[in-house]
């Protein structure tokens, strides 16, 4: 603890105080280096060279941090301090220019973020385990240690997914995780749930896959194994969710999807699927524009208020494959308040190639794509009782994630579907994710965001401490805040400004103070919807863009008819004040067009149960990351030498 609060120590009295006590407790078992930290009266830094020669050392160099502070360092490689210099250090410390001399003492470091399976202490028979990079991230297919799910920290706290249902449900429009799951599978077997398993594509209880066609029928199963394979049986890997059960609905293998496949399959025996994962939606080619119909909205918002004995369904949704191209806020599953979307990085943190992006995702798990390494892709269960290596695309994403949120409804079956997205909002990590197009930001309250990874990658550990100790949100109200409904031109080259000021209804019953998702509900047409970009900025000053370029849209006709653009970007903040609209083309040709309807939409609480917490983590995680950079700025410049000593011994 006094090695802490020395290295963390913001100045130099404090560095020196705490060394004081330092040093008597070092004297008993720590091992003292030849190293010094000197710290010299003004007017001699320059001497600083000429002094460490002069009392024996080889020479001094100025650290960056501090007044005055030297390193002094000595020509041998001794690791330890010898009787010679401990006589050095003395006179060292009488002479008039020297301030205070303080000792380095020499002690084990690893780099950060590294931790090896047998340091995590799981020990697991599957042959597959220690290539299930997305579990625990040790660098394996060239990986960055550290970028995983945490869920050695959830495992390690004895939740496993135990009494926890999910269900993997796909459909045909080419983003699949289920054309049926190998429930003979040896690694699935014992985890799977027959009872709440069923075949809308052929109407019977035996969601198995059709095994015509390997390649396109295997994702039901893949997806499955990742949720819920079975640990320590020596076959393939280990589910994130190891111990909990997996259903099957089989949606896809037929040649068209109707809004009854759809909601059926939503809606199929909430009371015991608690978690509904899908990888499906609109078709990913970068043109479409499309949703839930009639029946299956209805059944999401059935699910929600009164699935799970009324906690709600959890609904995850793969943000989507159409990469650069499309934007999953013109897929109205994605984009819904009721699902959780989730977009993928791949192991060194970078986007996926396929990745789409959108002001909707709420965070982010992994899969692969861009990589050669044959090991970077997602190792999980494949049919015929094979393993595969070589899981990808987003399907391969939302399984990940409802076996988190399987971790976390263990951890506190409690938990509403909307305490999950929250929970989400709060524990998903930055950690090492980037995006080349764009910047990680922080909105009105302090969240950090990214426009393709949401809130970040999912932390199991993280997720179900906080679980535990969670009380379920406030009541949620919906607030018009506002609607402009006359016709506006827009053109290239011109930009159209919109703002709605709101006092976001306060006075009613339906205030709403700290928000939670908002959506923009917006009629727009243009001569090409492709070109067209929609951004909106609240009045804490969050910008999202609710509208992307898609190059491949070329419609001319329809355009958006009431289509609720949906933002979580803004999560926490306070919507009262003024809400701006950016309408605007972009693109090789000039455009014309015309918006009929903005509407606003603020959904949220009116009271607020954490927010203070969010500010207060945020202050101290703010105070944190400078200690963090001081704390590292010591390491570097001391530990440099101290390792190249310590390591010739
Ligand atoms: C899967 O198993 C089958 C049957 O044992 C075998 O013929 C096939 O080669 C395996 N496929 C892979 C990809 O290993
Ligand atoms: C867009 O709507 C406006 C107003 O209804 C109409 O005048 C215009 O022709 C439409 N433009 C396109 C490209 O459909
Ligand atoms: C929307 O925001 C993006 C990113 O800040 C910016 O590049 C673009 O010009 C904006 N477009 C409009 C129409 O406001
Ligand atoms: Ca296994
Ligand atoms: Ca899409």
């Amino acid at each position: 603890m006094m090695l802490g609060s020395l290295r963390y120590g913001t100045t130099v009295g404090l560095i020196l105080i705490n060394a004081m006590v330092l040093a008597t407790l070092a004297t008993e078992e720590g091992i003292f280096t030849n190293h010094l930290l000197v710290q010299l009266h003004e007017g001699v830094h320059d001497e600083a060279h000429q002094l460490a020669t002069e009392h024996g050392y080889h020479s001094a160099r100025k650290l960056p941090f501090g007044e005055g502070l030297f390193h002094f360092y000595p020509l041998d490689t001794a690791p330890r301090r010898t009787k010679r210099s401990l006589h050095n250090r003395q006179r060292l410390e009488k002479d008039r220019r020297v301030k205070n001399v303080l000792d380095q003492e020499g002690f084990g470091r690893q780099k950060r973020g590294y931790r090896s399976i047998n340091e995590i202490d799981i020990k697991m028979t599957d042959p597959l385990f220690s290539k299930q990079w997305y579990l625990i991230n040790t660098g394996q297919a060239d990986g960055t240690p550290g970028l995983d799910l945490n869920v050695a920290e959830a495992w390690d706290l004895g939740y496993t997914g135990t009494g926890i249902t999910i269900a993997i449900m796909d459909d045909g429009r080419l983003k699949l995780c289920n054309h049926g799951i190998d429930y003979l599978h040896p690694d699935l077997a014992s985890n799977y749930n027959a009872e709440a398993s069923y075949d809308f594509s052929s109407n019977d209880p035996y969601p198995y896959p059709r095994y015509t066609d390997d390649w396109f029928n295997s994702h039901g199963t893949r997806c499955a194994g990742e949720v819920s394979a079975a640990a320590n049986n020596n076959i393939c890997g280990v589910g994130v969710a190891y111990n909990s059960k997996v259903a099957g609905i089989r949606m896809l293998d037929q040649p068209f999807m109707t809004d009854i496949i759809e909601a059926s399959s939503i809606s199929h025996m909430p009371q015991i699927i608690d978690i509904y994962s899908a990888s499906w939606g609109p078709t990913d080619d970068g043109k479409t524009v499309d949703g839930p119909r009639e029946l299956t909205l209805q059944a999401m918002a059935d699910g929600v208020n009164k699935g799970r004995g009324g906690k709600g369904s959890i609904y995850v949704w793969a943000s989507g494959d159409g990469g650069s191209y499309d934007d999953c806020n013109c897929d109205g599953y994605a984009s819904s308040m009721w699902t959780i979307s989730i977009n993928s990085a791949i192991n060194d943190g970078r986007t996926a190639l396929y990745d789409e992006s959108c002001s909707s995702t709420l965070a982010s798990t992994f899969s692969n794509g861009r990589k050669r390494n044959p090991e970077a892709g997602v190792a999980t269960t494949d049919l015929y009782g094979n393993c595969t290596l070589r899981h990808s695309g987003t399907s391969a994403a939302a399984p990940e994630a409802a076996g988190v949120f399987a971790l976390a409804l263990e951890a506190n079956p409690d938990l509403t579907w909307r305490d999950m997205q929250h929970l989400s909002v709060l524990t998903s990590k930055r950690n090492q994710l980037h995006d080349d197009l764009h910047q990680w930001r922080r909105n009105g309250v302090g969240l950090e965001f990214n426009h393709l990874f949401g809130y970040g990658v999912l932390d199991a550990g993280g997720m179900v401490k906080m679980a535990k100790e969670w009380k379920t949100v406030p009541e949620r109200f919906h607030c018009v805040a506002g609607s402009l409904q006359e016709v506006h031109k827009i053109q290239s080259g011109e930009r159209l400004i919109l703002t709605i000021s709101t006092d976001s209804c306060q006075g009613k019953d339906n205030f709403v103070r700290y928000l939670e998702h908002v959506q923009a509900v917006v009629t727009v047409n243009g001569s090409r919807r492709g070109d067209l970009i929609i951004n909106m900025t609240s009045p804490m000053g969050t910008k999202s863009i609710l509208l992307s370029r898609r190059p491949r849209d070329d419609d001319a006709k329809v355009g958006f008819d009431k289509w609720p653009f949906m933002t979580t970007h803004t999560w926490g903040e306070d919507p009262r004040g003024t809400w701006i609209l950016e309408v605007g083309f972009q693109g090789d040709k000039p455009q014309r067009g015309a918006l009929k309807e903005w509407t606003l939409m603020l959904h949220g609480t009116q009271s607020a149960p954490y927010i203070d917490q969010i500010v207060r983590d945020y202050q101290s995680k703010l105070a944190m990351s400078k200690k963090e950079e001081l704390e590292e700025e010591l390491d570097e410049a001391v530990e440099r030498s101290l390792k190249s000593l310590l390591s010739k011994n």
